[in-house]
């Protein structure tokens, strides 16, 4: 924490780099509590730029600095300024090298970013202003150098990683050890990345398209050495994907993975030497959820996938963010969609969208995929620059078709290799690849805030012509009131009174995307027979809000018969909203709730028909979240929530116990574990199945419950089975398994971990009083983000019942565990902290504690710029 008011930097303010760093020499000697670095620098004024020296400025916080030369020359203080974040340099001539060296504290940095140890083994975190915790340097992403890296430990440290191919090792006469890494590839400062402990790996290797060997490592402490098998799989299938899907290549000769305990985010894409939160890359069958094998392929891929988009085209500036993410975000969710069920990965997405991006856009920190400002950059790793700037490119996607798009990005790669470029050269490569004008839609990256679009019907049976008009509008968001019309690209089917699709075109097509520039359109099609029902925005085609008045009937309709699965899906959805929300408003008004009749007629017939593929099914059979339900509230209610979702689950699980209890007694088989699709998707439908027979009240449920924990040969049963006893059965039932599994896992991190977790967030027995006992337990730590994570985050996150207690408890304890954390950790601080920035959506007196409580943080003494960005916006 550094004691300077945060400013605000703008985009506009963007310029180019004074002076160029050609090559960066490195060393590094490794203590705990003092480790020296040393730089060589060959610097050089920026061509690009006029005449002139002006002064060389470089970052720096934390540092001490110890000696600093010219070419060879210690400079006199006269020459050289030091200034709160940083260092100010006298230039007199265009070119020359630098030298500086500095001691830092490895061992007191809890902050996570620089360089700091994790269970005694050093680690970097660089991205996105972490290197200045390193050394002084020009750390801006638009800086690109060769790095080398030299790094000196003692032997308790025999594994020393760094970026690029091993180039020098041997032994100091002190008994010291060294490495010398090199890396060909000019980067920029935040992909540096330097590892050292005592560390065992799994290595197997790829053989790229044009018949290179990749030598491919994955370290990790001794321990867990068996939890690396489905990472390294998914690493060579990411590989392959993407030259057959992008025609990219690797590059260098090696890529290492490490993993380590205590990381701020779930992985890190350093050239050659990614560095992941264990919880990311760790698993096995015994100990990972289907879940937590999904979330580590994608992650193996996203990072592995940076190595083109990202390190090889990296950003002009932290503006330019979604450039690599939105991008890359798109890339791995296509990479998971071929390798998985496409159609639940969507639903996925969308429902992660729609729950935490749009409370995001119609919050306080609401901003657009390209930001205009920031205080802090480490605030803008949010939903809408990773998942809506995905859904952007993907946009661009739909719009120009997969060969279309893959010429564009073909282009982009060729013609920005090297540099560091904005979201504007992206799109520029689309268009000048395709021969087409996306000026209207580059609003997508300007503009905050999630569009509504309103569909209207008519129909004329003489004519046989059924027209639709679509209405446009964007709410207003923080700096931005007026709204200018999106180019929005809306997927529509029209379904005829049997199922069958109408054709929409000439060619036969029953799809179209339907391209909306301008705030109200209509579009007309033939439909002789009768009036047709629409399927709109097929696949989620847009990141908007769609207003259209379904009938009940028409949403049992779509849900048996659209031929789009998302679109069955969401059918499904919008009928459990409006049977929530009509309990809501029952609920409020006292009158006595009545069970949701069309959903449970729908849910029967999908159970029963036996049509739907499990995977699908599964999702069918899931109601909104709490969360995703406050985000669709004008002024959210949370008591009424909880009671109306609580009485639509139990009237479910009642209405449909035998369909229920017959499904899950026939996927309730022995099979070995495999992480595959078909056997995911049988244990996820399941799962829901014993979900409901539990919540129905039954003793039934509970016993499965009891009998699948017992039997569970994978983590994925066993914990589902362990979350049902949690929520539903009585309390010393759920305390004795709940012994039971910390007893037999305790030794696991991560499982552990999930295991704290499936405690904070249980509506039922996850109390603030429990939570406060879990920060006591050994296994908490507060300088561990994934057990913060767990504990506060599923607590404050996951568990909408008692988080939202009446009497305002869980906010105060939150604002509480903030402040504490804010000095140790600023950005997981500021990460936490965001429930609470919601409060103006809430019911006013539930809102006015959830204000105070986010008061009482800024009052909590000097705050971090992070924490302080956050908190000062949302008051
Ligand atoms: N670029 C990484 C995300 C990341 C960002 C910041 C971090 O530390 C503060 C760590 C990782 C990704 O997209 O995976
Ligand atoms: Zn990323």
């Amino acid at each position: 924490m550094n004691d300077i008011r945060p400013h605000t930097v703008y985009r506009k303010d963007y310029r180019l780099p004074d002076y160029l760093v050609d090559s960066t020499v490195l060393c590094f000697e490794l203590e705990p509590n003092s480790t020296l670095v040393k730089s060589s620098l060959e610097i050089r004024r920026n061509p690009a730029l006029a005449e002139g020296l002006p002064p060389l400025r470089l970052d720096g916080v934390d540092l001490q600095l110890l000696y600093i030369a010219v070419d060879g020359e210690p400079l006199p203080p006269s020459r050289y300024q030091e200034l709160q974040q940083g260092l100010s340099v006298r230039v007199d001539k265009p070119e020359f090298l630098l030298e500086i060296h500095n001691r830092i504290n490895p061992g007191d940095n809890t902050s996570l970013e620089g360089l700091y140890l994790s269970n005694g083994m050093y680690c970097t975190q660089c991205e996105a202003e972490g290197f200045r915790k390193i050394t002084y340097y020009p750390d801006r992403p638009d800086v690109m150098s060769r790095f080398t890296t030299r790094i000196v430990a003692p032997p308790q440290y025999p594994v020393l990683l760094s970026n690029g191919n091993e180039i020098d090792r041997g032994r100091m006469d002190d008994g010291r050890q060294f490495v010398t890494w090199e890396d060909p590839f000019a980067k920029p400062a935040y992909l540096f990345a330097l590892v050292a402990g005592d560390l065992e790996c799994v290595e197997d290797s790829f053989s790229t398209a044009s018949g290179r060997r990749v030598k491919l490592q994955i370290f990790t402490e001794a321990k867990n050495i068996g939890k690396c098998a489905h990472a390294m799989a998914s690493l060579k299938k990411a590989m392959r994907w993407d030259e057959e899907v992008y025609g990219r290549e690797y590059d260098l000769d090696i890529f290492m993975i490490v993993a380590v305990d205590h990381f701020n985010m779930g992985a890190m894409e350093n050239k050659g030497l990614n560095i992941f939160n264990s919880a990311c890359v760790l698993s096995s069958p015994e100990t990972a959820t289907d879940g937590a094998f999904q979330r580590i392929e994608s992650i193996v891929a996203h990072e592995y996938f940076h190595n083109w988009s990202g390190n090889r085209v990296t950003c002009r500036d932290w503006f330019q963010l979604s450039l690599k993410e939105g991008f890359t975000v798109f890339r791995d969710a296509e990479f998971s969609a071929d390798m998985n069920s496409r159609d639940v990965k969507r639903i996925e997405e969308v429902t992660r969208l729609r729950t935490a991006q749009f409370a995001e856009d119609a919050g306080p920190m609401a901003h657009p995929v390209r930001p205009d400002s920031y205080m802090e950059i480490s605030n803008f790793y949010t939903l809408t620059v990773y998942e809506k700037g995905a859904e952007v490119v993907r946009m661009i996607h739909t719009l120009l078709g997969p060969e279309g798009f893959r010429r564009g990005t073909d282009l982009y790669f060729t013609r920005h290799d090297g540099c560091a470029v904005t979201c504007e050269d992206f799109v520029r490569s689309m268009e000048d690849a395709n021969g087409v004008d996306l000026t209207q839609f580059r609003r997508w990256y300007s503009q905050a805030g999630t569009p509504v679009v309103d569909v209207s019907e008519t129909y004329d049976a003489e004519a046989g012509e059924y027209r639709l008009t679509f209405r446009q509008s964007c709410p207003p968001t923080p700096g931005q009131s007026e709204k200018l019309p999106l180019h929005i690209p809306i997927a529509v089917g029209l379904l005829a009174s049997d199922g069958a699709e109408l054709a929409l075109d000439a060619a036969g097509n029953s799809s179209r995307v339907l391209e909306i520039t301008q705030p109200e359109q209509s579009f007309t099609f033939s439909a002789p027979a009768a009036k047709p029902v629409p399927s709109l925005l097929r696949g989620f085609s847009a990141p908007v809000k769609l207003g259209f008045e379904y009938t009940e009937e028409q949403l049992q309709f779509l849900m048996q018969f659209d031929r789009d699965a998302f679109n069955q899906w969401d059918a499904g959805q919008r009928l459990a909203f409006n049977a929530i929300e009509q309990s809501q408003a029952d609920y409020r008004s006292g009158a006595a709730l009545e069970p949701p009749v069309a959903l449970i007629g729908a849910c029967r017939g999908l159970l029963q028909r036996g049509s739907t593929a499990p995977a699908l099914l599964a999702e069918m059979l899931s109601l909104p979240s709490e969360q995703a339900l406050a985000e669709h509230s004008d002024l959210i209610d949370a008591e009424a929530i909880v009671a109306a979702r609580d009485f639509c689950r139990l009237s479910l699980g009642k209405s449909l116990q035998g369909e229920l209890l017959e499904c899950y007694r026939r996927l309730n088989t022995h099979k070995p574990y495999r992480p595959e699709a078909e056997d995911i998707a049988e244990r996820s439908l399941k799962n829901t199945c014993l979900g409901y027979l539990a919540a129905s009240g039954g003793a039934e449920g509970i016993r499965l419950a009891r009998a699948q924990y017992l039997g569970a040969e994978n983590m994925t049963d066993s914990s589902a089975a362990l979350r049902v006893l949690v929520n539903h059965a009585d309390r010393a039932v759920a305390r004795q398994a709940l012994d039971d599994f910390y007893q037999r896992w305790q030794e696991d991190t991560q499982v552990v971990e999930l295991w704290l977790s499936l405690q904070s967030s249980s509506a039922s027995y996850g109390s603030l009083d429990l939570v406060r006992e879990l920060m006591q337990h050994p296994a908490f730590e507060l300088t561990n983000p994934n057990k913060v994570r767990a504990v506060i985050g599923g607590f404050a996150n996951g568990n909408f019942t008692q988080f939202h207690s009446i009497d305002g408890s869980g906010y105060q304890f939150l604002a509480e565990q903030v402040v504490a954390l804010d000095s140790l950790n600023p950005q997981i601080a500021a990460r936490l902290v965001l429930p609470l920035t919601h409060w103006k959506k809430y019911l006013p007196q539930v809102g006015e504690n959830m204000r105070a409580a986010l008061a009482s943080v800024m009052a909590g003494g000097q705050l971090s710029a992070d924490l302080y960005e956050v908190v000062s916006k949302s008051l």
